[in-house]
């Protein structure tokens, strides 16, 4: 291992040359990509490989964050930072003549994710490692990822995204660990050698999986964490034939693809549930591989299975990888001849639950008939947890038919996930207070009144080592000669801040790093519009998943209106602004679609209209991504957080944006109100309605979008444009679909009714931040206050309350 520069350039040259076969001058920056790639791997799995050993000889219990989504992004700069070479790295390549930051844009992101509830499983699974935690992920290795996204004539097209096109330098196969997984077939009672009766399931269709082992480097411990992807590979056994559904046969090819299809892509939709067989068949997959391979470890340990809780505890990140308790029931039952009790008492003290989603289109629900076809033994055993469960309710807690039928697993011919994964599992956790307060007095009610005290709370978190540390080094550097650098490892101590938010030199120093992330961004915009922005403008980004409820429609209405009453009254004072939008909405969804053309027509007349292109600029960077978040959240001066409140669950891009400086205008929603149990009013910008108002609307009625339509000129001018040929609908284009959301159905997210509280925010916004003074405080205060939404204080609150774990006992690294 290099452990200086001068050590580490001698051997990245040599291996430069032996990895790419050419010579120093002819090698190229994908070359050089590689073979720092390949070096630092090496680095890593001798780490790897010691921490797998103290974690078995220790035998403690390890944690296992089963998430259909990890979207990790890029590795190379994350890893160098935690194994605390980074700047060693840095400065020599610089010396060779290369700029590692051109180099890391080599890597493909890795995009096993649609947004928030992927990227914190990435998050956690860094605090995991940095923390010194055993614990794991087990997700899949989508061929390919979440779709590529281009913006055509101010479309969203989308490309497929084949990450691992150049190969992925972090990966290793593991063939030995390679287990089957079964699909169809029927279920037969078979004599078992003891001469006890069990299920078997015979002729179904099997499929290899094939781990990936990704590691996961922890930051100045020395724990390397594994993060598992398991990949579909055909397991054909020709004497046995190729069995599909119904006992059909395939021919080799037919059963190949149908293998394949399995790991091929991500389901590009978040927060809208669709029954697709393809989706069911990856998250048993998932599910059941990933459980073979936690038992196999657990193996090794020679316990019997009545100690599996002692070692083992499964995560399962929302319903996706609820099938883990039919499956470990199944095996318990089926295989390690347990008793129905004693199996039930070990998966639910094994598994815990984290739901993500308020919104009830996205609660899955498997038809009954999909799931007896593709998985007919774990259907039994669901339709036994089922008809247990509401026995008890009728019986022993005094439940009506009607609260049974509410409550019960399966009804309707549908598979409740949820219900499956409360009833199953010890933990139930919300992501942020409020999320947990709607789950436990509305949502899930009934649940949490039969299972209080498996209800908990546990407000999302994001590492800011990647968010801060790497994402805005100037930043850190700043904090760091300012407070020193316990803040690293307690992300707490950024409080101590405080002290500096009024010395005059430090706030200059603040604005130089936010100015200089600005034009860092800009050349970036340059580069990919041949647009030059004002750096002096206000920063204002929404960067998230397009989503009515996120409602980026409030954002883009403002901005029409901001232009209209510049056009009207050219000598009106506002601070110049750009505003910069990130969003991928899923290919489906037509409304969210439109929401992204009006945002470019929006940009096209707003940015080229001598009037109002010095003082308003509106961005649209297509393809928002981890990498491309890394580039926007840094020089963003402030953070639109202005989903309805009630919708979401938590956000942790409000979290990200904060860390980084921007100031939020937000409403009382998600995390934002913990956000704003810390800042007050002098460090965020609430407006709009209070989830009490917005759910007294729902329970009553008495919201007329119309009314509002018909009594605010401001607002009936931006909803006529949308339909009127005008500066927003050109060539006979019209936003009907967006307009009749807002007045035919009566405006389900309240964006009229919180325009004109949105606007006063902005408006203020706009005056405080010409009192550079005043906005700089407030700017330190986010950073100083943004400790509390660190991914360490989340995952040790889950460590501790969760899972019963304690950190291992792994050197620390800081050493090299
Ligand atoms: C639902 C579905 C439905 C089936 C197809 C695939 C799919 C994929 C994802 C989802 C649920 C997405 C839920 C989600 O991402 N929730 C977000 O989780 C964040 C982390 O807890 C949280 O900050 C956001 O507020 C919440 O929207």
């Amino acid at each position: 291992m290099f452990t200086n520069k001068e050590n580490f350039k001698q051997e990245f040259k040599q291996r430069l040359i032996g990895t790419s076969g050419r010579q120093m001058h002819e090698v190229t920056e994908d070359d050089v990509y590689a073979a720092l790639g390949s070096m630092v791997r090496e680095q890593i799995g001798r780490e790897w490989a010691a921490t797998n050993r103290s974690y078995m000889e220790q035998g403690e219990r390890q944690v296992y964050y089963f998430s259909m989504e990890f979207l990790i992004g890029r590795l190379l700069g994350n890893n160098l930072l935690n194994l605390n070479i980074l700047d060693l790295v840095r400065e020599g390549l610089g010396e060779l003549g290369w700029d590692l930051e051109d180099i890391e844009e080599y890597e493909a992101d890795a995009g096993l994710g649609n947004g928030g509830l992927g990227r914190l499983a990435a998050c956690f699974l860094d605090s995991l490692a940095s923390l010194g935690y055993a614990g794991h992920g087990n997700g899949i290795r989508y061929k390919y990822g979440l779709f590529e996204q281009k913006i055509i004539d101010g479309h969203q097209v989308e490309l497929p995204d084949y990450w691992l096109q150049k190969g992925n330098v972090w990966e290793v196969r593991r063939d030995d660990k390679k287990v089957k997984v079964r699909f169809w077939g029927n279920v037969e009672i078979v004599e078992t050698e003891d001469g006890n009766y069990t299920y078997e399931t015979k002729n179904g269709e099997e499929v290899w999986a094939v781990p990936y082992d990704v590691p996961v480097v922890g930051y100045d411990k020395t724990a390397v964490n594994t993060l598992r992807l398991w990949s579909a590979e055909s397991a054909a056994d020709p004497a046995r034939g190729f069995g599909g559904p119904n006992g059909n046969y395939y021919n080799f090819l037919d059963y190949k693809r149908s293998v394949e299809t399995v790991s091929e892509f991500l389901y590009p939709d978040d927060s809208q549930y669709e029954g697709k067989l393809l989706r069911l068949k990856q998250e048993y997959f998932l599910c059941s591989a990933g459980l073979q391979s936690v038992l196999r470890t657990f193996d090794k340990l020679g316990l019997p299975y009545d100690r599996l809780p002692e070692k083992v505890a499964i995560h399962i990140n929302d319903t996706h990888p609820t099938l883990v308790i039919p499956e470990l029931m199944r095996i318990l039952l089926d295989e390690k001849s347990f008793g129905w009790q004693d199996a039930w008492d070990i998966v639910s003290r094994v598994v815990s639950y984290t739901n993500h989603t308020i919104l009830s289109e996205a609660l899955e629900t498997w038809p009954e008939q999909m799931v007896r076809d593709l998985l007919p033994r774990l259907y039994m055993i669901i339709e036994e947890v089922n008809r247990r469960f509401c026995a008890d309710l009728l019986e022993e807690q005094g439940a009506d038919q009607a609260k049974v039928s509410r409550m019960a697993i399966i009804a309707d011919g549908q598979i409740k996930m949820a219900h499956l994964a409360i009833h199953g599992s010890h933990s139930v956790n919300g992501v942020a207070a409020l999320h947990t307060d709607i789950l436990k007095n509305r949502e899930m009610k009934e649940f949490y009144e039969l299972y209080p005290e498996r209800f908990n709370n546990k407000t999302n978190g994001i590492t800011h080592r990647r968010w801060l540390m790497h994402a805005n080094p100037d930043l850190a550097g700043l904090i760091e000669g300012a407070i020193g650098s316990d803040w690293k490892t307690q992300p707490d101590r950024l409080n101590d801040l405080l002290g500096h938010a009024g010395d005059a030199v430090f706030q200059e120093r603040i604005r130089a790093v936010k100015h200089k992330n600005k034009e860092r961004l800009a050349s970036y915009i340059y580069k990919k519009h041949g647009v030059t922005v004002d750096t002096h403008s206000i920063f204002d980004v929404q960067v998230k998943r397009l989503h009515a409820y996120k409602r980026q429609l409030l954002n883009a209405l403002h901005i029409m209106d901001l232009y209209n009453r510049i056009k009207e009254q050219p000598s009106l004072e506002i601070t110049p602004r750009t505003f910069i939008f990130g969003a991928k909405a899923a290919p489906g969804y037509y409304m969210a679609k439109q929401i992204i053309k009006l945002i470019n027509n929006i940009a096209a007349t707003v940015n080229n209209d001598p009037q109002t292109k010095n003082l308003l600029n509106v961005f649209f960077l297509e393809n928002y991504s981890v990498s491309l978040a890394e580039k926007i959240i840094p020089a963003a001066d402030v953070s639109e957080q202005i989903s309805t409140a009630g919708k979401e669950a938590s956000g942790t891009g409000n979290m990200k944006l904060m860390m980084n400086g921007a100031l939020t205008v937000g409403t009382l929603d998600g995390a934002n109100v913990e956000m704003y149990e810390s800042l007050g009013d002098e460090g965020m910008y609430l407006f709009g309605l209070r989830i009490e108002e917005v759910e007294k609307y729902y329970r009553e009625g008495g919201y007329s979008a119309s009314a509002i339509y018909n009594s605010d000129d401001r607002v009936k001018k931006v909803l006529d444009q949308l339909i009127h040929p005008g500066p927003f609908c050109q060539n006979g284009q019209s936003f009907d679909s967006v307009y009749h959301s807002l007045l035919s159905h009566n405006d389900e997210y309240f964006v009229l009714r919180d325009f004109a509280s949105y606007a006063d925010a902005q408006a203020q916004i706009g005056l405080d931040y010409r009192n550079t003074k005043l906005w700089t405080e407030k700017s330190i205060l986010n950073i100083a206050k943004s400790g509390r939404f660190a991914g360490d204080r989340t995952i040790n609150e889950y460590a501790t309350e969760i899972w019963g774990i304690k950190p291992a006992n792994i050197g620390s690294r800081s050493g090299i």
